[in-house]
């Protein structure tokens, strides 16, 4: 502000005042900033674009489009996108200098990380008639972790492919490369399947939709038929959409809890007398899958229509909060139980999960649980979700398993962001910005070989209090800026305060692309 002021008092030069700091979040390993400016003139050149990176070029015209920046002329400096594999996967190098921006990337997912970068710094460029005027610099960057995720629940409230479409450019925007798509639940079944149409005829349809934020659970339901599901061309395009960003999508069909509204659709699944139905409620419901020779043939046709629609190497299988009880009162389980000489029913569940990951192994897939599957002897081959804290990934990691660490205290996104009386209702807890910042996914207690295991992290959002677009961006917003930064940042450059400062301009950014942000963090803390 400043600066421009001045300026039109022609009172100083761009080089006197220096050019502003660029604020780029996540912070990038390097940035080296010249003297002086570039003068991109518009409409804006696009130089020089591999092959390769044709995909890239069209998201970068998107990218433009979406900031109101003119593109298509022919001369003067311009952008340029190339691949130089020299650098390492995932990495980029971004100058701007005298003959115009040069993004070069290790491969194109490298590439698509130095866009983003570019869109924050034309965010907070001038543009003026002249062009687009931008501060000299040479960034290089890569990620910390290789798994940078985020997750959401579309069970408890369903959210339409514009949004899941509107939530995967969220994560690119911050280098994120992991979306967690929680599809089953006790409240709703939201994938089609072709085998059993029954999941969505009767699983993705219950009889209340929440009629605003409250913990009245009498209130919650007005009634109505709520729910939704996507169909498989849906899925598909959500899949492609979420490639050309790099994006692996992760679907999870949770079992052999949260299984209610699969029971509802087939009651045979579940283990004696079925009372199920899609639950209208928050909670942790009795009903769960029955580990019958029944259930694991229905798991391997499902299984089987899942693998085809997502070509990622993983599918979540849940494994989370499971009313073990209902195996209590089962011949079946007692027999299971003697016959593998399991003790009890978490080695029973254990049982169960190993069982499944037979059918995804199989289908050359590998399986992703969260922490309860080690309450028995899992496979080293299963990747564990981390959630009731770090513990559980450092026991995992011990054991040789894969690790993705998504602890409640840190990346609940479910949970409030502050604690003035103004914070929209919530689930519960309490996650503010500065714990998120300050989520270390590595803990320290592990040796060097049990690190490597750390993947990486990701943020939940489980969205039993967050019924519509608006609230669910508010619970993101800002918190996975801070994730980002978490994830992709080395640790050693980490610092609140400065995340604080650079953030505002990301904020700006976010609002003029049309997102809802929480202002929790600007509000005192008592
Ligand atoms: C626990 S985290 C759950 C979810 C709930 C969430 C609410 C996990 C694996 N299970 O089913 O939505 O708490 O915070």
């Amino acid at each position: 502000m400043l600066r421009i002021f001045l300026l039109s008092l022609g009172l100083v030069t761009a080089l006197i005042v220096g050019p502003a700091r660029a604020a780029v979040i996540p912070a990038p390993v390097s940035i080296q900033h010249g003297n002086g400016f570039t003068v991109l003139p518009l409409p804006l050149q696009l130089l020089g674009v591999d092959a390769a990176l044709v995909s890239e070029q069209q998201l970068l015209q998107q990218y433009l489009n979406s900031a109101d920046i003119a593109f298509g002329g022919a001369a003067g400096p311009g952008i340029g996108l190339a691949i130089d594999q020299a650098l390492t996967a995932s990495a980029y190098r971004l100058e701007v200098g005298g003959t115009g921006v040069s993004i070069v990337g290790g491969d194109q997912a490298g590439v698509l990380h130095g866009l983003q970068t570019l869109r924050q710094l034309l965010a907070q460029a001038d543009i003026s008639e002249q062009g687009v005027q931008l501060a000299q610099l040479v960034i290089t960057d890569q990620p910390r972790f290789g798994y940078r995720g985020m997750h959401l629940d579309v069970s408890r409230h369903f959210f339409d492919v514009d949004f899941i479409k509107r939530y995967i450019d969220l994560l690119a925007l911050h280098k994120m490369n992991v979306f967690h798509w929680h599809l089953t639940d006790d409240q709703g079944w939201r994938l089609e399947s072709k085998a059993f149409p029954r999941l969505t005829d009767v699983g993705a349809w219950r009889s209340g939709t929440v009629v605003g934020h409250t913990h009245d659970a009498g209130a919650m339901s007005d009634g109505r038929r709520y729910g939704g599901y996507y169909s498989w061309d849906e899925v598909r395009e959500v899949v492609a959409y979420a490639a050309q960003r790099h994006i692996m999508v992760v679907p999870e069909i949770d079992v052999p809890g949260h299984a209610s509204a699969m029971i509802a659709a087939y009651p045979e699944l579940g283990c004696g007398e079925s009372q199920a139905k899609v639950q209208t409620h928050f909670g942790v419901f009795p009903e769960i899958l029955c580990p019958s020779d029944a259930t694991f043939t229905f798991l391997e046709t499902l299984l089987t229509e899942v693998a085809e629609l997502f070509p990622g190497p993983y599918i979540h299988i849940g494994g989370d909060e499971v009313r073990k009880d209902r195996w209590e009162d089962c011949d079946l389980c007692d027999a299971l139980m003697k016959a593998h000489a399991l003790e009890d029913h978490g080695e029973l569940q254990a049982w169960f999960v190993n069982r499944t990951e037979t059918i995804v192994n199989a289908l050359g897939k590998r399986i992703i649980g969260w922490d309860e599957i080690l309450d028995g002897e899992v496979r080293p081959s299963a990747t564990v979700m981390s959630w009731r804290g770090q513990e559980g990934g450092i026991r995992a990691a011990r054991a040789g398993h894969d690790v993705i660490m998504t602890p409640l205290q840190h990346v609940y996104f479910d949970f409030y962001q502050g604690s003035s009386v103004d914070e929209p209702m919530a689930i519960h807890g309490l996650t503010r910005l500065p714990d998120v910042y300050a989520f270390q996914p590595v803990p320290a207690e592990l040796s060097a070989k049990e690190r490597g295991h750390i993947l990486g992290a990701q943020a939940n959002l489980w969205t039993e209090y967050v019924p519509t677009e608006t609230d669910a961006e508010r619970m993101v917003l800002p918190r996975m800026s801070a994730l980002a930064e978490v994830l992709w940042t080395p640790v050693e450059k980490r610092n609140f305060e400065a995340f604080a400062q650079r953030l505002p301009a990301l904020e700006a950014q976010l609002r003029a692309l049309g997102y809802e942000l929480a202002d929790s963090h600007y509000k005192p803390h008592i």
